[in-house]
């Protein structure tokens, strides 16, 4: 029977199926410095996006404030935010990008 007494007993459910991994999103922050082909250029490469989508993606985040570059796990979601950052910081560009946890 399960834990009815108080002591330190733990039961472990088996479970065949093993739940999805939360995914994350990356977002892409407007600033007023950033180049618009700097952005298009880090959406193509670190995204995967194609030029156009790339170009949607840029003008929406420049027009509304915020957009989502794209959707990974959270280690690979947390990787883009710091290879992304620091390949602006290096050409000198104040882009910021968050990962957030969907839902
Ligand atoms: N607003 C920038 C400009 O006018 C372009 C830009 C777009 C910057 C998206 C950041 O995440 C960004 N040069």
């Amino acid at each position: 029977s399960p834990n009815t007494g108080g002591d330190q007993r733990t039961q472990t459910l088996e479970r065949t199926q093993t739940d999805r991994p939360r995914l994350w999103r990356v977002l892409l922050l407007n600033d007023d410095y950033t180049p618009m082909e700097f952005v298009v250029s880090v959406l193509s490469r670190y995204f995967r996006r194609s030029e156009q989508d790339a170009r949607l993606i840029m003008l929406a985040v420049h027009h509304k404030g915020q957009g989502v570059a794209g959707v990974y796990t959270r280690d690979v979601a947390e990787t883009k935010v710091a290879q992304v950052s620091a390949q602006a910081r290096r050409e000198g560009y104040p882009l910021r990008l968050v990962a957030e946890p969907e839902a």
